[in-house]
């Protein structure tokens, strides 16, 4: 046999792709539209995950350097930016379908990002989940760092093979390396889903961002994302009303379904959130990130709608497992008041879109609000035409 096959040459070649890839630079896409800058290259595929979580390296058992425990896709992420590093938690999905949680870091916000060598090894404490994905985390005023994420299990109460049970299961860790699993989170709700942890106590309590839903996939009687109080983390029961801050609508973006994404951002004028919308369409559905902004006093109370979407997918973005999808549930802010934003495209890949404070503020702010009828869009795009003709006339624009 010549050289094991081509083992080593297979290796190597491998390996200087690799290389290439985790530390090929990053650079702004052209696009503009002022309220952020998307990146060209994904700061994470599943090609940036090490060779050795998918390869055998023995020859021996692995004669032609196959890909034994292939990697399916790495996507939606929890973000931190922590004594300088930017932390990614991101979802891996096997081959097999099974999700997984992976850090990743870097010292650049938009690229460089490694895998450390093992991924997260949850505490074993639900014998009955078969998935866990999309962590949201939360560096919380009490020390500690959460993880919140969905467990999924099967509906053993039914006779449909597919039917699953969502559930918020929540960690959390002093260093990303060692998890403390605590009791999922428990509310009025049948199933749970997207729920976001609150970075500080609001009354004294800890605050979780809910979205209730009748069943795995439909929302049903859910009314949108909610916030709810629990007293105990280590028990944690919603001991309060869930309360819709953000509901969905009809004929909006968020008609279907919305969930809170990226842990909510503190800034002089109010708590900016970045949540996913979906609408249903003749092609399936349509996930789309937009923004809402609630009280530094209250944070259960809405002050700032700006209309629609805030990101949609584009180009490529478009396509994938799950087409026509963005999604985020990771955001950080830096000592520049710089916002990095870490979105998933079509439940395939992650990538990365800057922003300031002062811009998305200027956006939750200064963006109308969805006046909810084509008659009035229409008044209102006029209005904006009127005064822009009027001010390019006196100005010489
Ligand atoms: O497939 C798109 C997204 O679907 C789910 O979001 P939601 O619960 O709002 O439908 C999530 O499972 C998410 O992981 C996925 O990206």
């Amino acid at each position: 046999m010549s050289e094991n096959n081509g083992f080593y040459a297979s290796l190597r070649r491998e390996q200087a792709k690799y290389e290439a890839l985790i530390t090929r630079k990053n650079r702004e896409k052209e696009a503009y539209n002022g309220i952020y800058t998307r990146y060209v290259n994904p700061v994470l595929t599943a090609a940036h995950t090490p060779l050795f979580w998918r390869y055998d390296m023995d020859p021996e058992t692995n004669p032609y350097f196959m890909e034994r425990l292939g990697i399916n896709a790495v996507l939606n992420s929890g973000a931190l930016y922590l004594d300088g590093k930017y932390i990614l938690v991101a979802r891996v999905e096997g081959n097999d379908r099974k999700s997984f949680f992976a850090v990743a870091e870097s010292d650049s916000p938009v690229d460089g990002f490694r895998f450390r060598p093992y991924p997260v090894r949850l505490p074993d404490t639900c014998p009955e989940e078969t998935n866990v994905y999309d962590m949201r985390l939360t560096k919380h005023e009490d020390g500690w760092i959460y993880g919140v994420f969905c467990s999924e299990s099967k509906d053993t109460a039914s006779a449909d093979l597919s039917a699953a049970n969502a559930q918020a299961g929540i960690v959390r860790t002093k260093d990303l390396e060692t998890w403390e699993r605590l009791p999922n989170l428990r509310s009025r709700s049948p199933q749970q889903r997207n729920v976001v942890l609150h970075p500080e106590f609001v009354d004294g309590k800890y605050a979780f961002y809910t979205r209730p839903q009748d069943d795995f996939i439909s929302t049903g009687s859910g009314g949108g994302v909610c916030i709810g109080l629990v007293d105990d983390i280590t028990d944690p029961v919603i001991c309060t009303e869930e309360k819709v801050i953000s509901p969905r609508r009809y004929h909006t973006i968020t008609e279907v379904k919305n969930g809170a994404g990226a842990v909510p951002i503190r800034t002089p004028r109010g708590w900016i959130h970045i949540a996913h919308g979906v609408r249903n369409t003749a092609a399936g559905l349509r996930y789309v990130l937009y923004v809402f902004v609630t009280a530094l006093d209250d944070p259960s109370r809405l002050i700032a709608e700006p209309s629609g979407l805030f990101m949609a997918p584009h180009g490529y973005e478009r396509v994938g497992d799950v087409s026509n999808v963005v999604f985020t549930n990771g955001a950080v802010v830096n000592e520049k008041n710089e916002v990095y934003i870490y979105y998933a495209s079509s439940d395939t890949r992650l990538h990365v879109a800057s922003t300031t404070i002062d811009r998305l503020t200027d956006f939750a702010f200064s963006t109308p609000s969805d006046p909810l009828r084509s008659v009035d869009c229409v008044k209102q795009r006029c209005e904006l035409i009127d005064r822009n003709l009027e001010y390019m006339r006196t100005h010489g624009i």
